[in-house]
């Protein structure tokens, strides 16, 4: 296993999870950043299965899709649950969480003038739904007792709406016990003190 190649834009976007993942399961990775000029020149779109980046290189086995990248990568790292049951109830939480980070991108690259005042007034319609999965689990998880790979999206979707609304969390206890004690994991506290890390953008437009 590793070390692994991660292709992607020079932002933290959809490679952020993994890479805290990664960081957390003390695995290495080697990181190409493609700049936009070069990826208009069209080759390597060409050869990407989706015409989209990421690309995770795993030895032979190339991957594409963010969510599959990260699923990969529960089933190596032990970040999958412990039985196929709570396999199924981490695979709900990724796809919850991926459908308001769709929200997120979607105000972000295509409405942040308008899109960012509604989108905050909404955001607790949202994280009450994760707020109840916490307070019901009662671990500090997601499901079962230790990080998924779902905590690992939802925790670094938190980073980026804690930054687009430092407030947010504040009427979600279980929410915000959540993103401290993550960010308070010593890995991930390394990983996120970072250059490789701060010196990247959360998205591609200077939004955020
Ligand atoms: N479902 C896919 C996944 O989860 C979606 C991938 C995707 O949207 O993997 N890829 C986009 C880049 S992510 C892509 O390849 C958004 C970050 C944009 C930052 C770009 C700015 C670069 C600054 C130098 N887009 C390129 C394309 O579609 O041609």
């Amino acid at each position: 296993m590793g070390p692994y190649i991660i292709t992607y834009f020079p932002v933290r976007g959809r490679c952020s999870a993994m890479k805290i993942l990664l960081s957390d399961k003390d695995q290495v990775w080697k990181e190409n950043l493609v700049e936009i000029a070069d990826w208009m020149k069209g080759d390597l779109k060409k050869s990407c299965v989706f015409g989209q980046l990421p690309k995770f290189e795993d030895g032979d086995l190339v991957l594409f899709q963010s969510n599959a990248i990260l699923r990969h990568l529960g089933r190596n790292h032990d970040a999958y649950g412990k039985n196929n049951r709570e396999a199924s109830l981490i695979d709900m939480m990724a796809d919850g969480v991926e459908d308001l980070r769709t929200k997120y991108l979607k105000m972000i690259y295509q409405d942040y003038d308008n899109g960012k005042d509604p989108y905050i007034k909404d955001l607790p319609n949202h994280l009450d739904k994760f707020e109840a999965v916490l307070v019901k689990n009662k671990t500090g998880f997601l499901v079962g007792n230790q990080p998924s790979f779902a905590d690992y999206c939802l925790f670094d979707l938190m980073l980026n709406q804690l930054v687009l609304c430092p407030t947010c969390l504040d009427t979600f206890p279980s929410l915000k016990s959540f993103v401290e004690k993550m960010k308070s994991r010593p890995k991930v506290k390394a990983f996120l003190e970072s250059d490789g890390y701060k010196k990247l953008p959360i998205n591609g437009n200077g939004k955020q």
